[in-house]
């Protein structure tokens, strides 16, 4: 019996540019949390997607010499895109939406002119400044040293016809929204909002564009594009059916439960996201919680500074649940948190590899080694000995969901790993290497093993929305454990006589020396340009001043007859006699654009035989491949240099 709906929702990324581990991070969060609400039994819908429009993409697409849809397509759909990225990090949502989604765009168009007709957008003028990494609007009076308060960007200036949104008028009931009720979370960025944005006077906003195209138009007043975060905003209704018939889960799934979100969008989320649906009347999300950032060397990473880290890079050496997990044990979710590797990989060796990854492989192990595939039916318990580890497993799943529900992974995790602990430890305390010792000392030995594979079977399943496939592998290895939320807070679910199954260590121990070089390795900027491989054989001097290079200049240039490679060259070599060179560079150049040049020769080859006719010399040039493809440049002379020249 399902619990109930609740919906929950990640931002929608700008696909300007591939995404990155910051990006990554909320949208793990937001995995964690729907898939824990699953466990719970409740009938969840998670909602991620992309924020397609706006100046920023069409001035990227523009660079890139492809249309906006096309730039954003690739981004979001081409290889190593959003939607692959996803799939990796193995993010279960229910519903993708595309802010170009034919089904939005007519939405918001709807709603646009709704807020029309009801007169909280209205026409004017608007004079003022404008960042465009942002998308966002400023007074004069907000920006921050002339610049951008959000980002520290500079700012534009722009006057032009537009729409606005009465903001203003709903700034007593946005602040009573924040400060009276628990809508905005972590309540430090309430004080932020409401002393920053709201307290110093809420300007009505500027909710349309005329100066460039890729937008959602204003359908009633043509040159105008909806704004970017109207745009935006709306998603969390429309991917539900408002305004559209391409869904219908409105009724059941509107108000959002939560929306998490960066700290830098909490504005648009906390004030022009409730007034917007004040003004129509709408139900309001239940929460907004403001995640903080992944700093890199203490800064925000951005594509434009050039300091993001790759997640595919990540996943792919350490495992998809081993970066989920670090993620979310290693910082505070409201708070911002400073990424390193070797935060990292001590993560991965401590709490994975060291603390669960040895408990379930001693565990099933010793299991095994001592009973064979089941443990015997036939257990003693010592009260004195197993009390404690018993209880703190019984109350686990209780203390988790506290700090669960108030989106604080790093603490509910903070408490499975304390169990963890406890449980080698217990391992120690019972030493069962010594019980095995004796024969009547086995059903004591039985039941410490059936307490550990109990205590491994709830913490395995209390991370089932942080590592899912680690815990499903783990359920395999106790025998296809029961790891249903009523089981976790429950012990002695297994049969007395469970059944293990052995497998290879979950997560190896990594070598944080060797690690660290590799990844700095990786992480160094890679050239498109490919050169090839210097000689390893040593010329001696003398033999390489036999060689006679010599200027050389083209009298004529012909293409060789059924030869799609070689030109034939007649070479002025300052002899007196032509000299004939046929060189394989069809694919580079065209015949008559070489006629008069300076080029270098050597001279003293033995002359060859191609396709029948002679070559007397070779023509130097340089090679190196970009991007996979191979290129050629013939060396050329100073035209000055006469021909015949010799070069040494
Ligand atoms: O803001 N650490 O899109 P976006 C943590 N389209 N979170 C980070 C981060 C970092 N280093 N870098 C980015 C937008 N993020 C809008 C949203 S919603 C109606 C429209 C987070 O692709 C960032 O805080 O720029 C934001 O919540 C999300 O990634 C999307 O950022």
């Amino acid at each position: 019996m399902s619990k109930g709906n609740f919906y929950i929702t990640t931002p929608i990324y700008y696909p300007s540019a591939k995404l990155h581990i910051g990006h990554t991070y909320c949208t793990v969060a937001t995995d964690a949390m729907a898939r824990y609400k699953r466990l719970q039994g409740y009938n969840v819908k998670f909602l991620t997607g992309t924020d397609e429009h706006g100046q920023k993409i069409e001035d990227k697409a523009k660079e890139a010499g492809c249309t906006p849809q096309q730039f954003v397509d690739d981004i979001v759909l081409g290889q190593g895109g959003v939607l692959d990225l996803w799939k990796l990090m193995n993010i279960s949502y229910d519903r993708f939406i595309r802010t170009t989604d034919d089904y939005h765009v007519a939405a918001i168009q709807k709603i646009f002119k709704k807020m029309y007709d009801n007169g909280d957008i209205y026409k004017g003028k608007y004079a003022g400044k404008y960042c465009k990494p942002c998308e966002s609007f400023w007074t004069e009076s907000q920006l921050v040293d002339g610049k951008c308060p959000d980002c520290g960007r500079e700012v534009q200036g722009t006057e032009e016809e537009a729409y606005f949104f009465r903001l203003s008028k709903y700034a007593d009931r946005i602040q009573d929204l924040l400060e009276n009720t628990d809508f905005l979370e972590p309540r430090s960025r309430v004080h932020e909002m409401v002393n920053n944005f709201i307290k110093p006077g809420l300007e009505d906003l500027c909710v349309s564009r005329t100066s460039f195209t890729w937008g959602v138009p204003v359908d009633f007043d043509e040159g105008h594009v909806v704004y970017v975060w109207i745009d935006a905003l709306f998603n969390y209704m429309t991917a539900l059916g408002f305004c559209n018939d391409k869904y219908d889960d409105l009724q059941a799934f509107w108000p959002a439960d939560v929306h998490f979100v960066g700290k830098e969008i909490v504005r648009f989320h906390s004030i022009i996201w409730p007034a917007m649906l004040m003004s129509l009347d709408l139900p309001l999300p239940k929460k907004v919680f403001g995640h903080g950032w992944l700093l890199l060397d203490g800064g925000k990473m951005s594509k434009s500074k050039g300091n993001v880290v790759d997640p595919y890079i990540l996943a792919e050496r350490f495992g998809v649940d081993a970066l989920r997990f670090f993620l979310l044990r290693s910082f505070p979710f409201g708070s911002d948190g400073n990424f390193s590797n070797e935060l990292l990989i001590s993560t991965i060796n401590t709490d994975l590899a060291n603390d669960l990854g040895n408990l379930v492989s001693r565990t099933v192990a010793m299991a095994q080694k001592y009973f064979g595939e089941k443990l015997p039916a036939q257990q003693v318990e010592d009260p004195e000995l197993d009390a404690e580890l018993v209880a703190m497993v019984s109350g686990l799943r209780d203390k988790y969901e506290e700090h669960m529900e108030h989106y604080a992974f790093q603490n509910a995790l903070a408490e499975v790993f304390k169990v963890i602990s406890r449980a080698n430890k217990y391992i120690d305390e019972n030493a069962p290497w010594v019980l095995a010792k004796r024969e009547e000392n086995k059903p004591r030995l039985a039941r410490v093993l059936y307490n550990l594979l109990e205590t491994v079977r709830v913490c395995a399943g209390l991370l089932i929305p942080f590592t899912p496939a680690t815990s499903e592998e783990i359920a395999k290895r106790l025998g296809g454990a029961a790891m249903d939320w009523d089981s976790l807070n429950a012990f002695g679910v297994l049969p007395a006589d469970v059944a293990t199954l052995a497998g290879p260590a979950l997560f190896p121990r990594i070598d944080m020396e060797k690690e660290l070089a590799a990844l700095e390795e990786l992480s160094k900027p890679k050239s498109e340009i490919e050169i090839e491989p210097y000689a390893e054989e040593a010329v001696d001097f003398d033999t390489f001043c036999k060689s006679d290079f010599r200027a050389v200049k083209v009298k004529d240039c012909q293409p060789v007859k059924k030869s799609d490679k070689l030109l034939q060259f007649t070479l002025d070599d300052g002899t007196g006699t032509d000299r004939q060179i046929l060189s394989g560079i069809a694919k580079f150049y065209k015949p008559e654009e070489l006629i008069g040049k300076t080029l270098l020769a050597i001279t003293n080859l033995p002359p060859r035989k191609m396709m029948g006719r002679e070559s007397c010399g070779m023509l130097l040039s340089a090679i190196h491949t970009v991007k996979g493809e191979e290129k050629l440049n013939l060396v050329m002379l100073d035209d000055a240099i006469p021909a015949g020249a010799k070069l040494c």
